[in-house]
């Protein structure tokens, strides 16, 4: 690619973000960004150092934790520390909020490595991060930090997969940067993502059928009978909504039996992500940005890809309240 734009010559363009503001996002994202690449490091080479398996506890959630999550997630929290610039921040990893530096003008919550169930064998991880401004008039932390999804102003994730990569947006479009590792640096790779309005692959956990809703069960009738689609299911969700964002898909985890992915680290970013691609994310009745979490580590169902799919699944969970389909 001849002179490929650097990432900080990418949003020093983003005319989204106040000069003030954008000076302070760089910033916090370029901290973020050297415990990115310290975690590539590190998964580059998890065969070789003793940092697979688990670390023998558990995190907020109740999901083990392994020994890479600890890494990664204390490499975001020391590099943001560092910055400055963060007030609160809130970790897939940590129970509570974590306090940040009394003057800090922003919040960001993140899963320092989503999908690390799948490290051991070599199958790609991602994290995911979202900024939202501090809220001046309030000092509670809960306050500053379970906000509604639509009152981020940054939204990214990395995929460590066969290359690294970020995608993120400032809410003008979502765009890919690839990681030249020779260089350390993310170059654009990928601007302006569209997905596809209708999707070819459809990503679900089908282990979970016996508990399917009717209209779940009649969403997925229909996608395989199209003879549109194909299944793809990584077990990682950035994976799967990456490739999903960029082929068009729908990727589906539901809430029965049991809702799995947290709404503020997890729901919010993603669906933001999606939708600035020209997609959609919803739980299923509304979309992913109009809601508050309740507290911290809320789960949700993920209902998040191309338009049109979304759009079909919703209306027939409408149609299931209403009693028009077999439930
Ligand atoms: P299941 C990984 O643990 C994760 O949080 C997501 O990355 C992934 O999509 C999902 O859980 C997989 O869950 O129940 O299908 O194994």
């Amino acid at each position: 690619m001849q002179n490929p734009i650097s990432f900080h010559e990418h949003i020093l363009e983003e005319k989204t973000l106040s000069p003030e503001v954008r000076t302070d996002i760089e910033r916090i994202l370029d901290d973020l960004l050297i415990a990115v690449k310290s975690i590539h490091n590190k998964l580059s080479r998890a065969g070789l150092i003793d940092i697979q398996g688990e670390a023998g506890s558990e995190n907020a959630s109740g999901d083990a934790v392994k020994k890479l999550d600890r890494i990664a997630h204390e490499a975001v929290v020391s590099t943001l520390h560092a910055g400055g610039c963060v007030g609160f921040m809130a970790s897939e990893e940590e129970k509570e909020i974590i306090g940040g530096s009394s003057d800090g003008k922003y919040v960001v919550v993140f899963d320092p490595l989503d999908g690390s169930s799948n490290i051991d064998a070599n199958v790609s991880v991602g994290t995911i991060f979202s900024i939202y401004k501090r809220k001046n008039e309030a000092e509670n932390a809960n306050e500053q930090v379970l906000r509604r999804g639509s009152e981020q102003i940054v939204a990214g994730y990395v995929i460590y997969g066969s290359s690294t990569m970020l995608v993120y947006t400032v809410g003008a479009g979502t765009h890919g940067f690839t990681l030249d590792p020779s260089l350390g640096e993310f170059y654009l790779s990928h601007p302006h993502i569209q997905t596809p309005v209708d999707g070819t692959v459809y990503s679900i956990n089908e282990v979970y059928e016996p508990h399917f809703s009717g209209a779940m069960k009649a969403f997925l009738s229909e996608i395989k009978e199209h003879g549109r689609y194909t299944g793809r299911y990584i077990g990682s969700l950035v994976a799967d909504v990456h490739r999903n964002l960029l082929y068009g898909g729908i990727y589906i985890y539901p809430d029965k039996p049991k809702a799995k992915l947290r709404l503020l680290y997890e729901g919010f970013p993603m669906g933001w992500i999606v939708e600035q691609a020209g997609g959609a994310a919803s739980n299923g009745t509304q979309k992913i940005l109009d809601m508050i979490p309740a507290e911290l580590h809320q789960r949700t169902q993920l209902v998040i890809g191309s338009k049109n799919d979304v759009a079909r699944y919703e209306e027939l969970v409408k149609q299931e309240e209403l009693g028009t389909i077999n439930a």
